[in-house]
C-alpha cells in the first residue's frame, strides 16, 4: 500500500518534471518577439520589420509587427504581445522619452527589450544605457550629408554667400539633432555662411510636417534663389523640396540630400525629370531590423545581452548609383 502510493507519487512527479521540460522546450522552440514601430507606413520602417520577419524565418521564431505612433498605442502593443505570449520587443518610440514608461510595462511582463534607431532618454535627461541600442551615427551620417551638399554646390559654381540653407529640424529627438549638427558642421568647415542658414522646427519625422515647417522659412527669404535643404532623413527633406516648388525653383535651385535610402528616395530618383532632391545618405534598414530581432532572440534563448550601444554606418545614394548601392546595402 505505501509503496504504490509512494511509486505513484514518484511516477507522478516524474511525470511533472518531464512535463516541465517539456514545456520549457516548447517554449525556447516558440519564441515569439514583438517589432514596434512609431511611423508603420514609412518605408525605411516596412523594411526593418519584414527584415526581422525574414530573420525569424531563417533562426525559428516569430514577429509580431506593431505600429505605436503615440505612448497609447506603444502600450496597448505591449499589452497585445503580452497576452500573445512574446518574451521580448525591438522598439523604435514615437517619442524617445516614453523610455521609463515603456520600461516599466515590459518589467512588469518580464520581457525584454532592444531599441533600434531612436534610442530612449531618461528622466534625467541622458540616454538610457541600461536597454541595449542599435542606430546609425547620427552626426558622422550628417557629415557625410554636409559634405554631398557642398560637393554639389562646388559642382554647379554656386556662391555660398548667395545661397540659402533650409535646415529642417527636430531637436527633440537626440539622433536628430546629432544628423543636423554634423551637416551644419560639415558645411561651415566648407565656407558656407553660418547667417545664412534658417531653421524650419518640424513637429514630426514626416513629410507633410517638414512641408508644413519649410513653407514659411522659404517664403520669408524670398531674395534667395539658390537652396541647399536637409534634415534627419530623406522623407523630411523631400517636404522641404515639395515647398520650394511650391515657390517656383526648380531642380536646378535646389540641392537637398537626405538620409536612409529607402523607398521614399527611390520613387524620388525613379522619376523621369530630376528634382532637388539631390541625393540620400543610405542605411541598411534591412541590416537595423535583422540584427535587432536576432540580437533579441539570442538574448531571450542564450541569455546573452546585445551590446549597449551600436551605431551603423551610410553610403551617398544619387541618381546615378542609386541602384548599386541599393543592391550593396541590400535594400
Ligand atoms: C529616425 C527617423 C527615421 C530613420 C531612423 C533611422 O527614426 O525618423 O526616418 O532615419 O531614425
Amino acid at each position: 500500500m505505501t509503496f504504490t502510493t509512494t511509486f505513484t507519487r514518484l511516477a507522478l512527479s516524474a511525470g511533472l518534471a518531464l512535463g516541465t521540460v517539456g514545456a520549457a522546450q516548447a517554449a525556447e522552440e516558440d519564441v515569439k518577439i514583438g517589432f514596434i514601430v512609431k511611423k508603420p507606413e514609412q518605408a525605411w520602417f516596412i523594411n526593418e520589420q519584414e527584415a526581422a520577419t525574414q530573420a525569424g524565418e531563417e533562426l525559428g521564431f516569430s514577429v509580431v509587427r506593431l505600429g505605436g505612433e503615440d505612448g497609447q498605442e506603444v502600450l496597448s502593443a505591449i499589452d497585445n504581445l503580452n497576452s500573445q505570449g512574446a518574451q521580448g520587443f525591438v522598439i523604435c518610440p514615437p517619442d524617445v522619452r516614453l523610455g521609463p514608461a515603456i520600461m516599466n510595462r515590459a518589467n512588469q511582463y518580464g520581457m525584454k527589450v532592444v531599441t533600434v534607431d531612436d534610442r530612449f532618454v531618461g528622466s534625467d535627461g541622458e540616454p538610457m544605457e541600461e536597454v541595449p541600442h542599435l542606430g546609425m551615427s547620427g552626426y558622422k551620417i550628417g557629415q557625410q550629408v554636409g559634405e554631398a551638399i557642398a560637393a554639389e554646390m562646388e559642382a554647379r559654381g554656386w556662391d555660398p554667400q548667395e545661397v540659402a540653407a533650409l535646415r529642417i529640424t527636430n531637436y527633440e529627438l537626440p539622433t536628430a539633432k546629432e544628423r543636423t549638427d554634423g551637416a551644419t558642421d560639415a558645411l561651415l568647415e566648407w565656407g558656407f555662411p553660418e547667417d545664412n542658414i534658417f531653421d524650419a522646427p518640424q513637429q514630426n519625422t514626416d513629410t507633410s510636417s517638414a512641408f508644413s515647417a519649410a513653407s514659411p522659412v522659404i517664403s520669408q527669404r524670398g531674395e534667395f534663389e539658390h537652396w541647399i535643404i536637409y534634415a534627419l532623413n530623406e522623407e523630411s527633406v523631400l517636404g522641404g523640396v515639395r515647398a520650394t516648388e511650391q515657390y517656383g525653383l526648380g531642380a536646378e535651385d535646389v540641392i537637398g540630400v537626405g538620409i536612409n535610402g529607402s523607398g521614399a528616395a527611390f520613387a524620388e530618383f525613379s522619376r523621369s525629370n530630376p528634382t532637388g532632391f539631390h541625393g540620400t545618405v543610405a542605411v541598411s534598414s534591412t541590416q537595423h531590423g535583422r540584427q535587432t530581432a536576432e540580437d533579441l532572440y539570442r538574448w531571450i534563448t542564450e541569455g546573452e545581452e546585445p551590446p549597449a550601444n551600436t551605431e551603423t554606418s551610410g553610403t551617398l545614394m544619387t541618381r546615378d548609383n542609386w541602384q548599386e548601392v541599393r543592391a550593396e546595402l541590400g535594400l
